[in-house]
């Protein structure tokens, strides 16, 4: 070691003990210093002008947004608890900024895809409850027939392409559509959300790489929750000191980072991205730092031998991204505790209601089971219309 070095180290040590506090702190004092530093900062990216031109509607329609996913899926849990549906269910509890604060961003020819933790994008988008429940019930009046299920959301009109259940499936696909959109010379972006354990995946390195070399205005979220089904980030991947998303550099892409409990950091961190895309079509990697309360899948009891009990309490009580959000509007006098129960009310009315449509709603008839499996067979010609392959002659945004 150079006498430069042992210098630096020495230094850097005294500086870690200073910050630490390590002079022999009490008890309550090292309590409250720690609880300051976990105590997410409220007004984090509120200046940013895309959260300085949120109105008071804006800001309750988030809110809304947020709380309407929760009971959504409140309510999807209790049904399959009931054995009213089967196959899987990947709940987004506790990520819910993540889809409102993004999707709130998006214009006329920005497009989303994601993975099989689909149903809080799929509400932040528009989609009503009573199509994703019946959806979730395989049910004929749901957002694909009844033949997709939890993983499998889609609205087209919505620009909403699914819902996709091979981890890092997505991201090529999302690459295509942000291809389409410059191809078609249209001011657009995709945005194409992943799951932190979809990083090591090899689609998601090609697509990465094309996105940087063809200047493609594609916005990939990694919603880091900690964990690809019980594996924690520590084990599986190599962390760069930025994150996850500082492995865009070797690509030529921009990068960044959000703190997902807040949604304003979400949005100015979004906006940027959008901006980057529409502008000078280019990529970003966008990583939000995010959890999920409940296990994987619904599969996943055992969620708790993984990770502690503690872990996921510390979240619950100061990481919550609806609880953050009220606690803002609460401050800034946008919103009271009384409002915010009425919402919550109304929310878990409206959930309830969607089960009943949902039980309610027939299953898909016998003559629909060899259909929207070859689009070309439903759409017969559509393979001749020079790409146009969406709607028969038109694109939907289009
Ligand atoms: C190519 C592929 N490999 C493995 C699986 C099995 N699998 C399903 S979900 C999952 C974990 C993915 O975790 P992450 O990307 O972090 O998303 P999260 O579940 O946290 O939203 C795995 C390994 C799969 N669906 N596809």
């Amino acid at each position: 070691m150079s006498t430069k070095t042992a210098k630096k180290k020495t230094a850097a040590k005294s500086a870690a003990k200073k910050s630490s506090g390590s002079a022999k702190k009490s008890a309550p004092a090292k309590k409250a210093a720690a609880k300051k530093a976990d105590a997410p900062d409220l007004r984090r990216y509120a200046d940013a002008p895309v959260n300085k031109a949120m109105s008071k509607s804006d800001k309750i329609r988030a809110f809304v947004d947020m709380v309407r996913i929760r009971k959504f899926e409140q309510a999807a849990l209790q049904s399959y608890q009931k054995g009213k549906m089967g196959g899987f269910l990947h709940l987004y509890i506790g990520q819910e900024a993540t889809a409102v604060g993004t999707c709130a961003l998006l214009g006329d020819h920005d497009h989303i895809i994601t993975a099989y933790r689909d149903h809080g994008h799929a509400l932040a988008v528009g989609m009503t409850m009573n199509e994703c429940m019946a959806e979730l019930y395989g049910k004929y009046t749901g957002c694909s027939k009844g033949k997709g299920g939890s993983m499998h959301f889609f609205a087209p009109e919505k620009r909403y392409w699914g819902g996709h259940g091979i981890v890092g499936g997505q991201t090529p696909l999302g690459l295509g559509i942000a291809y389409a959109l410059k191809y078609k010379g249209l001011k657009g972006s995709c945005l194409c959300f992943l799951g932190d354990g979809a990083v090591n995946q090899g689609p998601f390195h090609e697509s990465l790489n094309l996105a940087g070399l063809w200047d493609l205005p594609i916005i990939y979220v990694i919603e880091n929750n900690r964990y690809s089904m019980g594996t924690s980030q520590d084990r599986s991947s190599v962390y760069p000191e930025g994150g996850l998303a500082q492995r865009a550099e070797a690509y030529r892409i921009d990068w960044t980072t959000a703190h997902g409990e807040n949604l304003y950091d979400v949005r100015a961190k979004t906006s940027e991205a959008i901006e980057r895309a529409h502008e000078k079509s280019r990529p970003t990697v966008l990583e939000i730092a995010t959890y999920r309360y409940y296990g994987h899948s619904i599969a996943d009891a055992n969620h708790q031998k993984y990770r502690t009990k503690e872990e996921i309490l510390e979240y619950q009580r100061n990481r919550d991204p609806i609880m953050v959000w009220q606690r803002i509007l609460e401050e800034e006098g946008v919103l009271t505790a009384d409002e915010a129960k009425e919402i919550e009310n109304k929310a878990r009315d409206e959930a309830k209601d969607s089960i009943r449509f949902a039980d309610e709603s027939p299953f898909p008839p016998e003559s629909e089971i060899l259909t929207d499996v070859y689009h070309s067979v439903d759409n017969p010609g559509s393979h001749t219309n020079q790409g146009k392959i969406f709607f028969n002659d038109r694109l939907p945004w289009e």
